[in-house]
């Protein structure tokens, strides 16, 4: 049986791998895709979901959420992800239709239509959308078999020195979710500072050729030029699709339980993941953090889902 996941997502480069790398492994089933504003603007990363989802073969309804976070000024990072959300590449055409419900409503729907215990949530934007969701049905906590997220960092941000960008953007949401009492496993920038775009991937991506990976290498391009613009990395992280090669393989990373609380009222530091890490947790802990990502592993599940799309695009 392959793992149903709910992608909650701000599409975005990064996102936009995560969207090819759930579509295109076998082990996982895309019962949703639903948006948040985050990287840009929610019509631009719902439109952007819609093209990629397009190009990739999503089936699944994509739906389009929050727009803005539950108390911050919606910030974007235009900056990294362009004017568009999906950096210099002309979007895919949008071959298919938006789902008219609200993203919230999907979720909801999604989880409480189906058997406990088996839908995951893998929000990898701003958690807008899912603690909405919590607020509304709070049922849907010991409905969801884990929420998996890609979102903060323990030792150092990249929206503030401490905190990172999906947190920072709504860390009242952050917390509704971290601390919902549901099972969550926080990727954060420790853990995908490890899955940097080299060359290397680079040229494996070259060689799976067609739309798919002309999609795939010049959003990444784009994504390097603006870390190496920040002067922060050479190679750009695609953080996303951790969260994902997560769900299809646990093994391809080690975690480590650890108490979890989003910061929201210092002055410095608001936004930022504080996880307690001086002492081993006890069972009863259901937040764990990502600690050490087995890159080649990532990165062959990465390539497998790509070929995988561009075997599907030109069947
Ligand atoms: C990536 C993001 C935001 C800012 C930067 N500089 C880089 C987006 C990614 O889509 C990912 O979900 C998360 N936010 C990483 O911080
Ligand atoms: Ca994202």
């Amino acid at each position: 049986m392959p793992r149903q996941i709910i992608l909650d997502c701000d599409p975005g480069l990064d996102d936009a791998v995560a969207i090819m790398l759930a579509e295109g492994n076998p082990e996982v089933e895309l019962l949703a895709v639903t948006t948040v504003g985050g990287n840009q603007v929610l019509d631009k990363v719902t439109h952007n979901a819609l093209a990629v989802g397009s190009l990739a073969g999503v089936t699944a309804p994509i739906a389009a959420g929050a727009g803005h976070p539950l108390l911050e000024p919606m910030q974007d990072a235009g900056h990294v992800h362009g004017d568009s959300g999906l950096g210099g590449v002309t979007p895919p055409p949008v071959r298919r239709d938006l789902d008219p419900r609200h993203a919230v409503d999907v979720i909801l729907e999604t989880v409480m239509s189906r058997d406990p215990g088996t839908v995951t949530l893998v929000p990898i934007g701003p958690l807008t959308n899912i603690a909405l969701a919590v607020r509304r049905e709070p049922r849907i906590v010991e409905r969801v078999f884990e929420v998996v997220l890609m979102g903060g960092a323990v030792r150092g941000g990249n929206q503030s020195p401490v905190a990172e960008f999906n947190i920072a953007c709504d860390p009242e949401a952050a917390q509704i979710v971290v601390t919902a009492g549901w099972p969550v496993t926080m990727v954060g920038l420790d853990l995908t500072h490890q899955a940097q775009a080299t060359e290397d991937v680079f040229a494996r991506i070259a060689e799976v050729g067609g739309p798919v990976a002309d999609l795939t290498l010049g959003m990444l391009s784009f994504y390097r030029d603006a870390y190496r613009a920040s002067g922060r990395l050479d190679h750009p992280p695609l953080h996303d699709p951790c969260a994902v090669a997560h769900v299809i393989d646990p093994g391809v990373m080690t975690t480590r339980r650890a108490p979890l609380q989003v910061e929201l009222t210092g002055t410095l530091t608001r936004g930022m993941t504080v996880a307690d890490l001086r002492f081993p947790a006890d069972e009863s802990c259901r937040t764990r953090i990502a600690e050490t990502l087995d890159a080649d592993r990532f990165w062959d599940l990465v390539l497998d889902a790509l070929h995988r799309l561009a075997a599907k695009a030109s069947a």
